[in-house]
């Protein structure tokens, strides 16, 4: 770990086991540019996640959690300027701008290059730069790709070991002559001779920088979540939507669950709704009592990488081998087997420190401990909470946990060949307007659905509440080139599919979210979803009935099973009925959206929209 600084250059001492020579010169040139005091290969061991952790313990910048209560697991607090994805300091750097088109920032590569050169030089001083190999998805799978992080922070590196296939195995695979993306992180905060470190190093100036065209990450200033993981958001969604285009595969901010029937009849669905709208808590749903015999199981919770295989239909791999997910809501009622997945080897991020040295958030017990440290390091009560409003845990806090961990994680989770998709699903946050749930009549409508969705902005997000940000795909913040020739992918792996023997995937919209005159929300949500996701499965088949609507076919009452829920039938017309008047307003938001997006928007979803806005005037 400790390897001599020689003349100021520290010693690349690249394990003999990495056999990829443009890889270590790659590794020697960032070291050249960022001077860090020491290289560390990992090799993804547990005697090296133990250590990192021990040495950011005594750094300060982990706390270890009290062994009995929650073994194996840390609390990390960051400083509170750098709490979550800087979507506004996020840029796709392709040759041409409208390669990026109006959903992205956008610097030419050449500029940007300038710019980070100078920001990278000697950023690492003081520090150790780890050499962080990783795999998205299984290794050696046909559908996963490989990155390699150059980071100068432990947590990066604790943090990618739970996240993603970490590792001496990764070289391996990467051999000689692989690919790899290749990704450049720092905190931004050397450090000089003698200077004492901070708890959390970070820097004001922040840039997430990819280059499609070169498949590079680069990213500055932030230690947190999505901008230092690499492997997540930045190579899962941004880079791997442009390697899908390029390749004719699909790289989504979906989930991935399998579904059982009680007759052992299996599919699996995909689903995709915006950052905060319950994808762990579907993902990992528990159905109802009534619903005997029916299992629910995790493939993935965050990302999906879809790709079509031999006989024609669409095969999905979880990249990552983790959950980053949200703490503030997440409780036995919310989410159980998540809650039973954090019971031991978790890393912690901007929770509360409760007196018996365990972990708490908004949300977690019913009763809140009557004392405990915050997130920002100060003494918590609910009185104080109450008078300031100050939460105990920082809103986007983090917990990091591997997959393995979780009680229904599916049996085929880690399989190279991934699993067949049955259904696509699409959700928005709609207190209004968006029913229940709405089966395309056909793919283009599917890709229309989701193109157009929509979702009211959360507390968790910055910016006026309640609004509804146009969220296409729930890949606004992810989809790494222009969003109208995305759809047009979509479009187009619609055409490959239906020529090939395979049946297309069928496409769902969903809200979970419609509220009552008093505001509150109708739906009871989590574990009765069930009763949805089965109508879906009825459909596919063939024994569900439906009626159709003006942009597709919704279930009536007597479609959804009701056993073990009262739910009256005027509750059911409250969140499937459509109001004209809303939908004309609907529509014309479609329409600035389809304005905002006209440089390649595909002629199909235009021609969709007129079908709609015919279907709504008759
Ligand atoms: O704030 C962050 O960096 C985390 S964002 C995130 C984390 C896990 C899963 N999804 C998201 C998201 O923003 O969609
Ligand atoms: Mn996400």
């Amino acid at each position: 770990m400790n390897q001599p600084v020689m003349g100021g250059i520290a010693a690349l001492n690249a394990p003999t086991y990495v056999k990829q020579r443009k890889l270590i010169s790659w590794v020697a040139e960032i070291a050249a540019l960022t001077k860090p005091d020491r290289i560390h290969w990992c090799d993804g061991s547990q005697e090296e996640y133990d250590r990192l952790c021990a040495e950011m313990v005594a750094a300060g910048t982990m706390k270890r959690l009290n062994e009995a209560k929650r073994p194996n697991s840390y609390l990390a607090c960051s400083d509170p300027s750098d709490v979550a994805r800087v979507e506004d300091r996020t840029f796709i750097c392709s040759a041409k701008q409208e390669d990026a088109g109006p959903t992205n920032n956008w610097v030419a590569p050449a500029e940007m290059r300038v710019t980070l050169n100078a920001l990278f030089d000697g950023c690492m001083r003081g520090r150790t730069m780890y050499v962080v190999p990783f795999s998205m998805g299984p290794l050696g799978s046909p559908i996963a790709h490989i990155g390699v992080e150059l980071s100068d922070s432990p947590y990066v590196a604790a943090n990618m070991r739970i996240m993603t296939r970490m590792g001496k195995a990764v070289f391996d695979v990467l051999g000689a002559h692989g690919e790899f993306v290749p990704c450049v992180h720092s905190v931004g905060k050397p450090l000089q001779a003698g200077e004492q470190d901070v708890a959390w190093p970070c820097n004001p100036t922040k840039y997430i920088v990819h280059y499609p065209e070169t498949r590079e990450i680069w990213s500055f200033g932030s230690g947190y979540g999505g901008n230092a993981l690499l492997g997540k958001k930045c190579f899962a969604l941004r880079i791997a939507s442009n390697m899908g285009r390029e390749q004719g595969w699909l790289a989504e901010h979906m989930l991935i669950l399998g579904v059982e029937s009680p007759e052992g009849k299996k599919h699996y669905v995909a689903a995709a709704f915006p950052s905060a709208c319950g994808k762990t808590n579907f993902s990992m749903m528990i159905p109802p009592a009534a619903f005997n015999g029916w299992k629910v199981t995790t493939i993935g919770d965050d990302i999906a990488w879809i790709k079509p295989g031999e006989d024609g239909r669409l095969y999905a791999i979880n990249p990552e081998a983790g959950y980053f997910g949200v703490a503030p809501g997440t409780n036995t009622a919310t989410n159980s087997n998540c809650m039973a997945s954090l019971t031991a080897n978790t890393i912690f991020t901007n929770v509360a420190l409760t007196d018996d040295g365990d972990v708490w958030w908004e949300g977690m017990t019913k009763e809140p401990p009557a004392h405990a440290i915050d997130w920002q390091g100060k003494d918590w009560t609910p009185e104080i909470g109450k008078e300031t409003g100050r939460k105990a845990a920082h809103p986007n806090a983090r917990f990091t946990v591997a997959a393995t961990q979780n009680p229904v994680i599916d049996p085929a989770w880690d399989d190279p060949a991934g699993v067949p998709i049955s259904a696509f699903i699409f959700g928005g946050r709609r207190s209004t307007t968006v029913p229940l749930v709405t089966e395309a009549r056909n793919w283009v409508e599917g890709v229309y659905m989701a193109a157009t969705m929509g979702s009211e902005t959360t507390a968790a997000a910055a910016g006026q509440m309640g609004v509804v940000r146009r969220d296409p795909f729930a890949m606004l913040p992810f989809t790494g080139y222009n969003m109208s020739d995305y759809f047009q992918h979509w479009l187009d792996m619609g055409k490959k599919i239906a020529a090939s023997p395979a049946e297309l995937p069928k496409i769902y919209c969903v809200n979970w979210f419609r509220t009552d005159e008093n505001g509150k929300f109708v739906w009871p949500g989590f574990g009765d979803n069930m009763r949805v996701l089965k109508w879906m499965l009825d459909r596919l088949a063939g024994t569900a009935g439906g009626v159709e609507n003006i942009f597709g076919i919704s279930p009536r009452y007597e479609d959804l099973k009701w056993d073990g829920l009262a739910f009256s039938q005027e509750q059911f017309n409250t969140i499937t009925s459509i109001d004209k008047a809303a939908w004309e307003a609907e529509l014309k938001l479609h329409a600035e959206l389809f304005d905002k997006l006209k440089y390649h928007l595909p002629k199909e979803l235009a021609a969709a929209k007129e079908q709609l806005e015919k279907r709504l005037a008759a």
